[in-house]
């Protein structure tokens, strides 16, 4: 756990005492990872200053997970994807199932969920999901609260891969999950490939998905309705460190490009996290994070989004796809 690497005991008593403007203190920020001692990173931001007030943790835990330094600059480039260029990806379709590209968002003037008051989180589901029912063409679609949602449909569409689960430990324990459902909910236009949460570990998580491996497709569609969002939602925002999420591994881009990709050989190996690590890849189940892989199937996605560019994201993946598939061929 990050957390534990990084938090000595000179720098915990440094942190006691310092509070963000949102009340945050050390306590909050590092509750998920005391509580849940097999988590990864173990730190949640309840706001913007938090990665200024607690900059003397956040930062070794940023340059460990993503190998960005404290003298490094972000820079977001969503700029549109070449279909000639180094992001094409296999297209048997036996062999990458789909593809999925998702940015997380926080709305500037609201404090981030593991902080955010009930009152704020409801006004703010009412303003994204009225806006969002202002998309037209392709990405028209319906807001579905998750108050008002059946059970059957909940079920469903988690295990369709469209919808978040409930009752993350990780998320639990960071305050993300007070007062669930209210005010927490999911936007899907009628072919399910354009989909929008909210209020879940970031106030938006923006997503493209299809069948296949076309990523320029499924990128070119959420390039142009995240334009289109952060238009009429300004998102939080730091000159350093990019959009900025609740968890330190999503600052940047936001962005994690997957694709659900069959190994069926490679995926046995004892090596195999560790060789998908060295291509600058994570490795994650078929539903998700903290989940287990079925009939030889993955989730791949870019490790790193800070630092680099929203279409190096996916050029990373591209490429490390690529070369698991060769490995995977010569068994
Ligand atoms: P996030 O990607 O937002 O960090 P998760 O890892 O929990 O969150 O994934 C959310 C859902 O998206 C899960 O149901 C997961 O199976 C699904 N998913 C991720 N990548 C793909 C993909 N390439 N194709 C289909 N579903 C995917
Ligand atoms: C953890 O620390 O493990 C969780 N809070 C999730 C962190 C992001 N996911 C990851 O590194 N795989």
């Amino acid at each position: 756990m990050l957390v534990k690497k990084y938090l000595t005991e000179d720098l915990r008593n440094s942190l006691s005492g310092v509070c963000s403007k949102c009340g945050f203190t050390l306590d909050d920020v590092i509750r998920s990872g005391l509580e849940n001692p097999d988590s990864n990173i173990g730190a949640y931001a309840g706001d913007k200053d938090c990665y200024k007030k607690f900059a003397p943790l956040f930062d070794p835990i940023i340059e460990d997970y993503h190998g960005f330094s404290t003298g490094d600059m972000h820079r977001s480039d969503f700029r549109s994807l070449d279909a000639a260029g180094s992001a094409e990806l296999d297209r048997d379709e036996e062999r990458i199932l789909s593809t999925r590209i998702r940015v997380a968002r926080n709305v500037e003037e609201f404090v981030f969920p593991p902080a955010i008051s009930t009152g704020s989180r409801l006004e703010l589901e009412r303003r994204i999901s009225t806006m969002l029912e202002n998309f037209e063409g392709e990405l028209k679609g319906t807001y579905h609260g998750l108050q008002t949602m059946t059970d059957e449909m909940q079920t469903r569409l988690v295990k369709e891969h469209f919808l978040f689960k409930k009752g993350d430990r990780f998320l639990e324990a960071a305050g993300i999950n007070r007062e669930w459902p209210s005010g927490r909910g999911i936007f899907y236009n009628m072919n399910r490939t354009f989909l929008v949460w909210v209020n879940e570990e970031d106030h938006l998580r923006i997503i493209s998905m299809e069948q296949g491996g076309d990523l320029v497709s499924v990128y070119e569609r959420l390039r142009q309705a995240v334009a289109w969002i952060g238009e009429q939602l300004p998102f939080a925002k730091d000159d350093r460190l990019g959009y900025l999420s609740s968890c330190p591994t999503n600052l940047g881009t936001a962005m994690r490009a997957s694709v659900h990709v069959k190994l069926a050989t490679l995926g046995q190996r004892k090596d195999f996290k560790v060789l998908c690590d060295g291509l600058k890849l994570s490795v994650r189940g078929i539903h998700g994070e903290h989940s287990e892989s079925e009939g030889g199937v993955w989730d791949i996605s870019n490790k790193q989004r800070l630092g680099i560019s929203e279409a190096e994201c996916i050029e990373v993946l591209a490429e490390g796809v690529a070369k698991l598939l060769e490995l995977d061929e010569r068994g």
